[in-house]
């Protein structure tokens, strides 16, 4: 199911700065900004700088540095913008099943309200 890297994938065009974001956090690993289409009161992605077609992709060929970086940056823009009191929740989706609509891994960042039950 891995593909190869689509370098014209959206995400890649926003890393690259030609497609605009609104822009929640940066550091040397990753790029976090608010989905195009909110499925909950906060909902952001938060995206690696590198290039990688999903979570199995990145858990594979990422560097130690760059999990460790991308890992700590989704907590931190967690508390950056106020969720860890009330709870959020993490997403990502790979492959087709899944309906992963863009080929560059991200975790989705949903919080701000009640999301309800997903499992369980
Ligand atoms: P996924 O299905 O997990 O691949 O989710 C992709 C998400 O990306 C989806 O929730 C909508 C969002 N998205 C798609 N295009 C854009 C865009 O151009 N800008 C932003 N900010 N979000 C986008």
């Amino acid at each position: 199911m891995m593909t190869d890297y689509d370098p014209n994938n959206i995400f890649a065009k926003i890393l690259r700065g030609e497609i605009p974001c609104k822009k929640v956090f940066e550091n040397e690993w990753v790029l976090a900004f608010h989905d195009i289409g909110p499925k909950a009161p906060v909902h952001v992605l938060v995206i690696p700088k590198g290039a990688y077609v999903s979570y199995a992709d990145f858990s594979a060929k990422a560097s130690s540095d760059e999990i460790v970086g991308f890992t700590r940056a989704v907590g931190h823009v967690a508390q950056m913008l106020g969720l860890e009191e009330n709870g959020y929740r993490l997403i990502s989706n790979v492959g087709p099943h899944s309906g992963q609509e863009v080929p560059h891994f991200h975790v989705h960042l949903l919080g701000g309200g009640p999301l309800g039950a997903l499992i369980g």
